[in-house]
């Protein structure tokens, strides 16, 4: 089981530094990618592959969720290389797991890295995985509210995506108020609004992500 006291925290700490070592060295932009069950996390990160793949970028995933494969087909079929991680008993994915998961990717030949989490807003504020980037996907169907229950991992976290406002009027939700709730808590914090399934919002989210459609490697 993930314990919280110091010694772990610091384990924890230096296993993301060497990960974020690892993926200087090799040239990867890792990007964490969290947010609670059934945000869009997946969705997502699939049309970013789908857009950015004429570009020549070479990508990958790492796919976690407690139990299962789902996710991970879903980014086989996009053509990228993609290990799955079951965490079993653990909320959330750590860094040690990902260094494992890492050892079965070519990083020589990937240029971006998504690495999606479990379906959580709480484990990941504890257990950083050592990504360069780090986003949040919420659902406007998680409520007003979502910001000001998780303040942790959104203080903590400067990108966030406001994904399904298709939906907005459908669930009753104002994202004004979510933007306004994350503003308050994270001045620096950005805030994208998506509706990832009608294909909107992802050009923002790859320039706020800096990633440029490019055929040569970072
Ligand atoms: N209406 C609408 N549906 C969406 C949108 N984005 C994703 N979905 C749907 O929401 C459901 C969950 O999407 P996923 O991408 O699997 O969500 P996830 O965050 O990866 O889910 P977990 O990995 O299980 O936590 C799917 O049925 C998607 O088609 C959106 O912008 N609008
Ligand atoms: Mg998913």
């Amino acid at each position: 089981m993930q314990g919280r006291d110091v010694t772990n925290l610091e384990r924890e700490l230096e296993s993301a530094e060497a990960n974020y070592r690892l993926f200087k060295e090799n040239n990867v932009r890792a990007i964490s990618v969290m947010g609670a069950l059934g945000s869009g996390k997946t969705s997502l990160i699939e049309r970013m592959i789908t857009r950015l793949k004429p570009c020549g970028t070479g990508m990958g995933t790492i796919c976690a969720d407690c139990a299962g494969d789902d996710d991970h087909q879903r980014f086989l079929a996009c053509g990228v290389q993609s290990v799955q991680v079951n965490t079993k008993d653990n909320c959330c994915l750590d860094a040690p797991s990902v260094k494992l998961a890492l050892q079965s990717l070519s990083l020589e030949t990937i240029d971006l890295l998504f690495i999606e989490n479990v379906g959580t807003l709480i484990c990941p504020a504890d257990f950083p995985v050592g990504a360069e980037l780090e986003l949040i996907v919420i659902s406007v169907s998680e409520g007003e509210s979502v910001v000001r229950k998780h303040p942790k991992i959104f203080s903590q976290t400067d990108l966030v995506v406001v994904n399904k406002i298709d939906l907005a009027d459908a669930v009753n939700v104002n994202p004004r108020i979510i933007v306004a709730d994350y503003a308050r808590l994270n001045p620096h914090g950005k805030v994208i609004l998506a509706d990832v399934f009608h294909n909107r919002g992802i050009n923002a989210l790859l320039q706020a992500l800096k990633i440029e459609c490019a055929t040569e490697r970072w």
